[in-house]
Parts: structure tokens; sequence; C-alpha cells
């Protein structure tokens, strides 16, 4: 299955987070297959004030197990890389994996929905979702990344372009 997954660090050394994650989630690809958007820089949204601002990207690999499986995979590669839980659900975070699409899965299970609920809101996944798959249909939304990116409201959640290679 082709599984789209959303990188994000606000915390210490952010390309290094993200970098780390990315050679290990290539590693649960056949043969690595990935395709990568660009790195961005992101304004925190849904964040206290004052926090610093996100390294984002988008990945996509090549999962052969179930979507339960790689929700623990991503969880534990978390808690290993420093990932406080417990100091609540938009706070601060050195790396922070998130399921996008899972193939055409669709999830609703507790803690576990596929596709992302919050992704059609977000300029910091579309924005480089649409790097990849500007033309993939979002489940539930009758919607491509394209459109939905068009159609968010200007201002939402500043994303700057930093590098492409990371
Ligand atoms: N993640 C959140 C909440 N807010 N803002 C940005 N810019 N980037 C994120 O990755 C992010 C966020 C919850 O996971
Ligand atoms: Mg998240
Ligand atoms: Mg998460």
């Amino acid at each position: 299955m082709k599984v789209g997954l959303s990188l994000g660090s606000n915390v210490g050394d952010r390309l290094l987070h993200l970098q780390q994650a990315k050679r290990y989630l290539l590693s649960l690809s056949p043969e690595q297959w990935h395709r990568a958007s660009p790195l961005y820089e992101t304004e925190p949204v849904d964040c206290l004030p004052g926090v610093a601002k996100f390294l984002n990207a988008v990945l996509e690999i090549e999962f052969q197990g179930a979507p339960r499986t790689l929700l623990k995979k991503l969880l534990s590669y978390e808690k290993a890389h420093g990932r406080d839980r417990a100091a609540g659900p938009n706070a601060p975070r050195t790396i922070d994996l998130d399921v996008l699409y899972f193939g055409e899965c669709e999830v609703l299970e507790e803690g576990l929905v596929i596709p992302h609920p919050r992704l059609a809101q977000r300029r910091f996944v579309l924005l480089p979702l649409s790097t990849i798959c500007p033309d993939m249909l979002v489940k539930r939304t009758a919607r491509t990344v394209q459109m939905l990116l068009r159609e968010l409201p200007v201002g939402e959640g500043d994303v700057r372009f930093v590098q492409q290679e990371w």
C-alpha cells in the first residue's frame, strides 16, 4: 500500500530529527521506495502562543502491513526519539509522525483515523503533499489535494520553502 506520512518537529535540532525519521521510515519500505516533498518551515497551528516554528515535510512510502501495525511503529519511534506524550496534544515535540493516507483505506477507530482528520485544513500538510500528489482525491472531501490547498483561507498558517533535499 502507498502510505502518506507527515513529519514535523519544533524542538531541538529539527532538521536532524526529520532526517533521522526519514531514514527510519524508508527502512519500512521495500527497497526504500519513497517520494519526498521538500522541507518547509511553518507557523505553529493550534499551539500555545510563542512556541517555536516547525519544520514539516511529507513522505510517501510503500508499507506492506496493516494500518495499526504502522501506527504502533510510528508511536514507538516517536517515544524512542524524545517525544513526550504527557506534554499534551499540540505541545512542542522532537518528532511527530502522522499517517495522512493509507492506499485507499478508510479507518475510523479509537486513536487512528485515516485519512487524517485535519489534513484538509492544514497548509503545512497540503502544500508539501501537493508537491508529490496534487491530483490525489482525498476521501471524505471529494476534493484533490490541489483543490483543498486552493480553498484554504488566505493567511492560514504561513508555510515557507526551505530546501528541496533533506
Ligand atoms: N502539528 C500539530 C499542531 N500544529 N503546526 C505546524 N506548523 N506543524 C505541525 O506539524 C503541527 C502544527 C499537531 O500535530
Ligand atoms: Mg500531528
Ligand atoms: Mg501525531
